[in-house]
């Protein structure tokens, strides 16, 4: 059994995140099987595909495997990482994909989460942004994604706390779409992507790339790219930076000093 389970049946294909020994970390190993699925399904023209983890996990995903950060003078979140393949490749995968979330889903697991077109949590569901946790600095696109989820006061608070946010809180933000009792989440989303299915493909692929494009659409200047770049290369040079990774591994709180 591979990292991820996938299948396809009426038009619906499901992937199911299979490495509850690592909670599910989006390693690269785990993200390539992923991307293999998903292009499965774009082959076999699915109409919907539906992104979970094994029923009843307490941790939807553990986010980026913090054992492939690369350890300072390195861009942790460069365009090649398989974290912003995988971001991209769900943006722009041809169909709706719907997130069923039971279960923590923390860091780059959550700006996963966030890229897919409709999130459907159960109540135990929470959602946590952790750069802050790690002294990591996040990239621009991954802060819009943020952006496009929930308003500016509410992206600052999850990323300046970097403390889960719970289902019933998300639903009232608008970060998920629906919160559903853990015994109905699975009739409730495949319901859902079947009357997705049902409807025209190729009207409904045109609308989520035209929105994909347009909440893309966030004029940054050149200079402005540059000086961001510029600051993030300050982070990801820095000793907390270091520390931040040192004391996931060591199973320790980090000793920030902000340097
Ligand atoms: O010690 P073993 O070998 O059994 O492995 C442990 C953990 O090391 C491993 N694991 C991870 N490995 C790599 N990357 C991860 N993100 C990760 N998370 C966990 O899985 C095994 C079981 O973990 P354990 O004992 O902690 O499980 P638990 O059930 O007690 O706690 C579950 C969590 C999720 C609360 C806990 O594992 C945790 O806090 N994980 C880190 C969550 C987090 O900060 N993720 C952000 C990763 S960095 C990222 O996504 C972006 C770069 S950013 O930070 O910028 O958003």
């Amino acid at each position: 059994m591979g990292l991820v389970v996938s299948h396809l049946k009426d038009h619906i294909g499901t992937i199911t995140l299979n490495n509850p020994a690592k909670r599910n970390a989006l390693g690269e190993a785990l993200v390539k099987e992923l991307l293999a699925a998903l292009d499965h399904f774009e082959t076999r023209k699915a109409r919907v595909a539906i992104l979970r983890a094994e029923s009843g996990v307490k941790v939807w995903s553990a986010g980026h495997d913090v054992g492939e950060l690369p350890v300072g003078r390195r861009d942790p979140l460069g365009w090649d990482d398989p974290l912003r393949y995988l971001v991209r490749e769900i943006e722009n995968f041809p169909a709706p994909i719907i997130a069923m979330i039971e279960g923590g889903v923390w860091g780059g697991a959550c700006e996963t989460v966030f890229a897919c077109d409709l999130i459907v949590a159960s109540p135990d569901a929470t959602f946590a942004v952790t750069p802050a946790r790690l002294g990591v600095p996040y990239n621009v696109s991954g802060m819009l994604t943020f952006l496009n989820a929930a308003n500016l006061r509410i992206v600052k608070e999850m990323a300046f706390t970097a403390q889960p946010v719970g289902a019933e809180r998300a639903e009232r933000l608008g970060l998920v779409n629906h919160v559903v009792p853990n015994s109905e989440l699975e009739d409730f989303t495949y319901s859902l992507a079947h009357t997705i299915a049902e409807n025209a493909p190729l009207s409904i692929s045109v609308m989520k790339e035209q929105l994909r494009i347009l909440a893309g659409a966030h004029p940054m200047s050149p200079q402005g790219f540059e000086r961001v770049q510029g600051l993030r290369r300050v982070v990801y040079d820095s000793d907390d930076y270091q520390e931040g990774i040192r004391a996931f591994k060591e199973k320790r709180k980090p000793r920030f000093k902000g340097e």
